[in-house]
C-alpha cells in the first residue's frame, strides 16, 4: 500500500496508552499550570507512595516541559501536597477529615485551598494506594487541560473488586485473545521480570483496577502446583504497590488432576483438606492472594455437577479453604448444559436462583451481561435483581469475540453502559443493574466488575489502536458506573492522541456511533450467536449440526413464517425471569423494543415495524445502515488526518478499511442466507449483494486467533 504520506510527526506505536503526558502546549493552560505547580511535598513512605513520586514527578515533567522539585516543606505558594493525614502534616492541618471520611480505603480528595497565606493544591487519601489513584486522578485532569482554579474533587470507587480477567493459557495462547500472546512469561518467571510488568500495572492503578485473574476460565490445574506458584508470587509481588491483588482460577478436578486423589468431590473429607492445604501454601507465597475464580459445569468444565453436588457445595468448599486469609471466591454463573433441553438463556437462572442464600459469605456469583453470551445485544441477565442474598458481580468482555476480533472498531462503554443502567425493577422501578452490582440495594459488604481482557503482546497492548479504549472505559466505569460513555471517550481521546477540540468532537462521536453499526451490520433487531462456528470470526447463521445450543439456527429459529426465538410464555417463557413491568414490556410484541425483538418473538417477515417497513425490509434497512455507519466512521477518521501521527492515523485507516469490508460480509451473507426463508427481494434502493450465498457459506477461515487451547490439539 502507497499512501503518499502528509503527516510526518513523530510514529507513534501506542505502547504509552493513555498515559502520554504530552506537552501541553496551549500557552494560557501552561502558563496557569506552571504557576500552580512549583514544587511537590510528598513523604514517599511506602512502596506504593514511592510510585505516585515517580508518576507525578515524571508525569509534570512531561506535561509542563521543566523540572518540579521536590520540597520538604510547602514554604511556598505553589506547592503539590501529596499524603495522608498520617504521613503529611499539612495535609492533617488542612482538615478534610469530613470529606476524607467520606472516600474511604481507596479514594482520594483533591482540592485547591489557601493555607497560612499560600496557595496549595492537596491530594489526600486515608491511605497510599488512594493517594496513588489521586496522582492519576490529578495527572488526567492535567492531560485533558483541565482548569486548576476552584480544584474540588472527591472520588471513591463504587465496587469494591475492579478486576481483568484474563484468559490465558500457560502456553502463552489467550483464548478470545486478538493482540499477540499472553504477556506472562511464564517460562522465564519468576527469574527475570520484563518491564512490561509493570507498565501494565500503572495502565491498571491509573484506571482503578485492584484485581487481575492471571488465568483462563477453562483451567490448568497446573497453575496450582508449586512450581507456577512461584511465578505468580512474583507478578503478586510486584502488582502488590500498585494495588493489584492476584487472583487465579481453580480447576474443580485439580484434587484429582495434581493432587493424586481420586475424587473432587466437594463433600469428601480428603478433598476439603487438599484445597485447605493448598491454600495455605499460596497464602505463604502470596499473603494478600486474592482468590478463585471457578468456572464449574459449563462447556465442559469439571465441577460439582459431577458428583451430584451444587454449585453453592462446590464454591462454599474453596470459600471454606481461603476464608480465613481473606480471600474469597467468585463463582461463574455462565452455566449451560447441552443435556438441558431448555432455553439457554434459562438455565443459570433455574439453576441459581433456588440457592440463592446458600453461598458462604465470600463467594461472590459472577454473571455475565446477557444471559446468553456477550452479544453485540442482548437484554440484561436476569439473574441480576433476583439472588438478594448473593452478592452478584457483573462480567462483560472486553475483548471483542463477538465484535469483530481486534480488527474492528467498537466502543464497548455503551454496550458496558447499557446493562448498568438498565432497570430490574426488583424493588419497583429504579432498582438498577448498576445499584445490585455495586452492592448498594441488598447491602453487600463485596461488590465487583470483571472485564474478559484484550491484552496481549501486541506493541500496542490490544490490537486495535481504538481497542485500548475499552480497558480504559472498563476500569472507568467499575470505578464509578455513574460516568459517561462520552465523558470516557473524551478522557481517553485527548490522553491518547490530542486535546484538540475538532478531533476531540468529531472522534467521540464516531466512537459513539460504532457500537451501534455493529450491532446493525452483525445482529440488528435482537438476533444473536449467528456467528461462524468455533472462532466465531465473521457470520454464520447457517451454522447448524453438532452441539444445539452452539449453533446459529437454535438461535435464529428462521423459517417460511419469520424469524426470532419466541421467548414469551407461548414459547420457551424466558421473560418470566424478569420482574413486571418489564416482562409484560418484552413479551408482547407492541411494547418489546424493537432492539430487540427477535430476541423475544418469532415475528412474520411481513409484520409491520414502528417505521412502516415490513420486518424483512427492516433487517434490510438495518444491515444496510450498519455498513453506512462504518463508511461514516472512515469519513470521519480520514478528516482528522491532521491531527494524528502517521502510524496511528494509518493503522487505523487499515483497520477501518477491514470493518467496512467485513461489514459488507456480513450484510450480504445474512440477508442472502434470511431471504432463503423470506423469499423477499432486497430492496433495490440498497447495495445488492456482490456474491452468492454458496460463496459466503464456503468461506473458510485458518488460525483465526484466540480459539481455545484444546483446540491446538
Ligand atoms: C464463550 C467463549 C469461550 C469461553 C466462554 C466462557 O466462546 O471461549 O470459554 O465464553 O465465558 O463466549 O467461559
Amino acid at each position: 500500500m502507497n499512501r503518499v504520506v502528509k503527516n510526518q510527526r513523530n510514529l507513534e506505536d501506542g505502547y504509552q496508552l493513555w498515559l502520554r503526558y504530552a506537552p501541553v502546549t496551549d500557552a494560557p493552560t501552561l502558563t496557569a499550570y506552571r504557576t500552580a505547580i512549583t514544587q511537590i511535598m510528598i513523604n514517599a513512605s511506602s512502596a506504593t507512595l514511592s510510585i505516585a513520586q515517580e508518576e507525578i514527578e515524571a508525569g509534570l515533567e512531561r506535561l509542563l516541559g521543566v523540572t518540579v522539585p521536590l520540597a520538604k516543606q510547602p514554604d511556598r505558594s505553589g506547592t503539590l501536597v501529596i499524603g495522608t493525614p498520617h504521613n503529611n502534616h499539612v495535609i492533617a492541618e488542612l482538615k478534610l477529615g469530613q470529606a476524607l471520611d467520606q472516600v474511604g480505603d481507596e479514594g482520594f480528595v483533591i482540592v485547591r485551598t489557601v493555607f497560612q497565606g499560600n496557595d496549595y493544591i492537596a491530594i489526600a487519601a486515608n491511605t497510599d494506594i488512594g493517594n496513588l489513584y489521586g496522582v492519576f486522578h490529578f495527572l488526567r485532569h492535567l492531560q485533558t487541560h483541565k482548569p486548576l482554579h476552584d480544584l474540588n474533587i472527591s472520588s471513591s470507587p463504587k465496587t469494591k473488586l475492579r478486576m481483568l480477567n484474563h484468559w490465558d493459557n500457560l502456553d502463552r495462547t489467550v483464548e478470545r485473545g486478538y493482540a499477540g500472546f499472553s504477556l506472562w512469561d511464564w517460562h522465564k518467571l519468576p527469574d527475570y521480570i520484563s518491564p512490561q510488568y509493570k507498565d501494565y500495572a500503572r495502565a491498571n492503578a491509573s484506571v482503578g483496577i485492584n484485581g487481575t485473574v492471571l488465568t483462563n476460565v477453562n483451567a490448568n490445574a497446573l497453575i496450582l502446583t508449586k512450581q507456577y506458584l512461584v511465578k505468580v508470587a512474583a507478578l503478586a509481588d510486584l502488582f502488590r504497590p500498585y494495588g493489584i491483588r492476584v487472583f487465579l482460577t481453580a480447576r474443580f478436578s485439580a484434587p484429582v488432576e495434581i493432587g493424586k486423589l481420586d475424587t473432587a468431590d466437594p463433600l469428601e473429607p480428603d478433598v476439603i483438606a487438599w484445597w485447605q492445604k493448598k491454600a495455605d501454601e499460596i497464602y505463604e507465597l502470596i499473603p494478600d492472594f486474592g482468590g478463585f475464580l471457578v468456572k464449574a459445569n459449563s462447556e465442559g468444565q469439571p465441577g460439582p455437577h459431577d458428583y451430584g453436588r451444587s454449585h453453592s457445595e462446590g464454591a462454599n468448599l474453596l470459600a471454606d479453604a481461603v476464608a480465613p486469609k481473606g480471600g474469597v471466591v467468585i463463582w461463574r454463573a455462565f452455566v449451560y448444559d447441552e443435556n438441558i433441553p431448555d432455553d439457554r438463556a434459562k438455565q443459570a437462572y433455574d439453576d441459581l436462583v433456588p440457592q440463592d442464600g446458600m453461598f458462604r459469605e465470600n463467594v461472590l456469583l459472577q454473571v455475565k451481561n446477557g444471559p446468553i453470551d456477550f452479544q453485540p445485544r442482548e437484554p440484561y441477565h436476569p439473574l441480576f435483581g433476583a439472588m438478594p442474598k448473593t452478592p452478584l458481580m457483573l462480567e462483560v468482555q472486553i475483548t471483542q469475540e463477538y465484535l469483530g476480533c481486534a480488527t474492528h472498531l467498537v466502543y464497548l462503554a455503551p454496550l458496558f453502559k447499557e446493562t448498568l443502567d438498565a432497570d430490574t425493577y426488583c424493588y419497583g422501578p429504579g432498582s438498577l443493574v448498576a445499584d445490585v452490582v455495586d452492592g448498594s440495594l441488598d447491602k453487600h459488604v463485596v461488590s465487583g466488575m470483571a472485564g474478559v481482557s484484550n491484552i496481549g503482546t501486541d506493541r500496542n497492548w490490544c490490537g486495535h489502536p481504538f481497542a485500548a479504549a475499552n480497558w480504559f472505559a472498563f476500569g472507568r466505569l467499575a470505578w464509578d458506573h455513574r460516568a459517561t460513555s462520552e465523558d470516557i471517550a473524551e478522557d481517553w481521546l485527548r490522553m491518547t492522541f490530542t486535546n484538540e477540540d475538532r478531533f476531540v468532537g468529531l472522534a467521540k462521536a464516531m466512537m459513539i456511533e460504532s457500537r451501534e453499526a455493529a450491532v446493525n451490520y452483525m445482529t440488528p433487531l435482537g438476533l444473536h450467536h449467528i456467528m461462524a462456528r468455533d472462532h466465531h470470526y465473521g457470520p454464520g447463521p447457517w451454522v447448524k449440526g453438532g452441539r444445539a445450543d452452539w449453533t446459529s439456527i437454535y438461535y435464529h429459529r428462521a423459517d417460511s413464517t419469520g424469524i426470532g426465538f419466541d421467548r414469551t410464555p407461548a414459547g420457551s417463557d424466558a421473560v418470566s425471569h424478569y420482574f413486571s413491568p418489564y416482562r409484560e414490556q418484552l413479551s408482547s410484541r407492541d411494547t418489546c423494543p424493537e432492539e430487540l425483538l427477535l430476541w423475544v418473538h418469532h415475528i412474520p417477515w411481513q409484520y409491520t415495524m414502528k417505521s412502516g417497513r415490513t420486518l424483512w425490509d427492516e433487517l434490510c434497512f438495518k444491515y444496510n445502515s450498519g455498513v453506512e455507519s462504518v463508511r461514516h466512521m472512515q469519513q470521519t477518521w480520514d478528516s482528522l488526518a491532521e491531527f494524528v501521527d502517521v502510524a496511528r492515523f494509518e493503522h487505523v485507516k487499515g483497520l477501518l478499511e477491514i470493518q467496512e469490508k467485513e461489514a459488507r460480509w456480513w450484510r450480504d451473507a445474512c440477508l442472502l442466507y434470511f431471504q432463503t426463508f423470506s423469499k423477499l427481494p432486497i430492496p433495490p434502493e440498497y447495495e445488492q449483494p456482490a456474491e452468492s450465498l454458496k460463496y459466503y457459506q464456503a468461506l473458510t477461515h485458518y488460525y483465526v486467533p484466540g480459539i481455545p487451547e484444546r483446540r491446538f490439539g
